[in-house]
């Protein structure tokens, strides 16, 4: 559907508006309206339910966490006994479960499909929200949750002359529902963040040659692909409640326990050793979370890291030349990489690796792209550039609060908001993982927070139904996240972390940095506090 044609909304009137039908959304709509019998109703931009899983479906997208966390529990039937297939499991396979959860749960026939709410204005005379949608229709809720991702407005920057290209430009995070057939083409591929080193792994052996343009190397683990553990399957089936409680007691919530011990407290072989485990293990987060306390803050633990990688590099590339571009000069402190081979795939003829930081692409020709003054001759090339993380999707909506006050003004610094979820000036405004969430994987924290949440809008139901945010408690608030950020390497190196990837977005932190058990600590503080720093009447 054209979105710009109407979907009928308009004059609906609605308890709870949802945007989005990824992991959060979902799992609001199912609290909202099947639990607490609210009128809800979710809107999505994209033809389907899954959020991120939706639209990314590239070669090689797969949870690069392990598929244990990345699961709801909320419905316990289905976390004891969803038998994902692989440790990692695929989009499509995510996409299944997503649907399968939305459909069990009856979800789909409150959700408006291809429907992009395009701005949203408070009333205090009326005590709701009016959306207005990409189509123009208008219509009313109380409340509205905000579930539009993380990692979900894609970031695709233009390179001159696109028009004159007689090939084709793939965009990874929105790829065509009908598979490109590549085989056997000339594919180029830009950006090697996690999106990037999935597709070169997946494509090398399928394509006729692949040109990997990397701006920036980054460092790489192996993930460990394979059958989902049976002896997790069995743990999980014996006591789900005990495995969903044990992970949310993480401080990352990625399925592993981290290490309380310092890489520098330990011999250098026991290092090695503890670091060759790992390798072999695979899983980018273990590797730098599970095997020592310190490698994401201290620069000299961070090193012991790097060190022992860059002998990987070295040992797998056979071109010293290409194993020198492949290695990074910066902290190991981006979102860890990890993918199956990735060292191993430049060592292929049909594997190209160009340093588009010394020789930058230039613009487009008939044929390809000119880089560094020289044509590299293309049939596809794949825009695998990220995300305008975390305030993107928000400020994508024309938001006006209390008194007209503007979101993208308020943000004109970087985000400000409490607990992840709520803004200060904007009342009966909830956000599932919202700016100053905690640094963690996202399934079971999203569904924390929906429950959080809902409580909220549960209390504020019984009295004038409104629910505010103080803005002392959100200036505090931001000020211990940015104080947390800034005592890690994270907040130093170039990232969508810290917004450094996106050009003329402010450089500031945006999480919390106390871990789940620390989130939910004080969550649960502010709760018995009579919801300190919110305000519920
Ligand atoms: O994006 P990124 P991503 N010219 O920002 C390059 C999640 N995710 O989509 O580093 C040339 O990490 C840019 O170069 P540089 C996951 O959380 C999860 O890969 O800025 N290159 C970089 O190499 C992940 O962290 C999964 O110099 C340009 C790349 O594009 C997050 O999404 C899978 C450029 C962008 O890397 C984002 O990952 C995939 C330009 N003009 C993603 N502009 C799972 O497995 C940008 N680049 C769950």
């Amino acid at each position: 559907m054209n979105d710009t044609t109407s979907n009928g909304l308009d004059g609906l009137e609605l308890d709870v508006a949802i945007i989005g039908t990824g992991v959060g959304g979902l799992y609001a709509l199912h609290r909202a309206r099947n639990e607490m019998g609210l009128n809800a109703q979710a809107f999505d931009d994209a033809g389907g339910v899954g959020g991120t899983w939706y639209w990314n479906r590239y070669p090689g997208c797969r949870v690069d966490t392990e598929s244990t966390v990345y699961t709801y529990s909320f419905d316990m039937d289905m976390f004891q006994n969803w038998e994902w297939s692989e440790r990692y499991a695929k989009q499509s396979e995510v996409l299944n479960y997503l649907n399968a959860v939305a459909d069990k749960h009856d979800l789909k026939r409150s959700i408006n499909f291809n429907t992009r709410i395009a701005s949203m204005v408070w009333s205090d005379d009326e005590g709701r929200w009016t959306l207005t949608t990409k189509g123009g229709d208008t219509f009313k809720a109380k409340y509205v949750i905000e579930a539009v991702g993380l990692l979900s407005s894609s970031y695709a920057p233009q390179f001159p002359d696109q028009d004159k290209f007689k090939g084709e430009v793939l965009l990874a995070s929105k790829w065509p529902e009908e598979e490109p057939d590549l085989a056997g083409k000339r594919v180029g591929v830009v950006g090697t963040g996690s999106t990037g080193i999935q597709i070169i792994t997946a494509l090398a052996d399928k394509v006729g040659h692949l040109h990997v343009l990397q701006r920036t190397p980054q460092w790489v683990v192996p993930l460990g692909i394979g059958p989902f553990p049976l002896e997790t399957r069995e743990k999980i089936k014996k006591d789900p409640v005990g495995f969903r409680e044990w992970a949310l007691s993480t401080a990352a919530v990625f399925g592993f326990d981290e290490s309380t011990v310092s890489a520098l407290e330990v011999s250098e072989d026991e290092r090695n050793r503890v670091y060759e485990a790992a390798w072999q293990k695979g899983n980018g987060f273990a590797f730098m979370l599970e095997t020592f306390s310190d490698i994401p803050v201290t620069p000299e633990a961070n090193k012991t890291a790097t060190d022992f990688i860059k002998s990987k590099i070295d040992a797998i590339v056979k071109d010293p030349k290409v194993a020198a571009m492949l290695t990074p000069k910066d902290y190991y402190a981006k979102r860890p990489l990890a993918a199956d081979n990735y060292y191993d795939t430049f060592n292929r003829d049909n594997v190209t690796l160009h340093d588009v930081k010394a020789n930058p692409i230039e613009r487009f020709s008939e044929n390809g792209l000119i880089i560094g003054g020289e044509e590299v001759e293309l049939d596809v090339l794949i825009m695998a550039t990220g995300f305008d993380a975390m305030t993107g999707n928000y400020l994508k909506i024309e938001t006006i609060g209390r008194d007209g006050v503007r979101l993208q003004d308020e943000w004109n610094d970087g985000p400000h908001a409490y607990a992840g979820m709520s803004i200060a000036k904007f009342p009966n405004l909830l956000m599932v993982f919202g700016p100053f969430s905690p640094f963690t994987s996202q399934p079971l924290v999203h569904e924390w927070q929906v429950q959080f949440l809902t409580e909220m809008i549960e209390k504020a139901q019984e009295g004038n139904g409104l629910i505010e945010t103080s803005l002392d408690a959100q200036e505090d608030w931001v000020r211990v996240c940015q104080e947390g950020m800034a005592g890690t390497l994270f907040q130093v190196t170039d990232s969508w972390i810290n917004g450094a990837n996106i050009p003329g977005k402010p450089r500031t932190s945006m999480w919390f940095m106390g871990g789940m058990g620390g989130y939910m600590q004080e969550m649960n503080a502010i709760k018995s506090d009579d919801y300190r720093g919110f305000e519920i009447n």
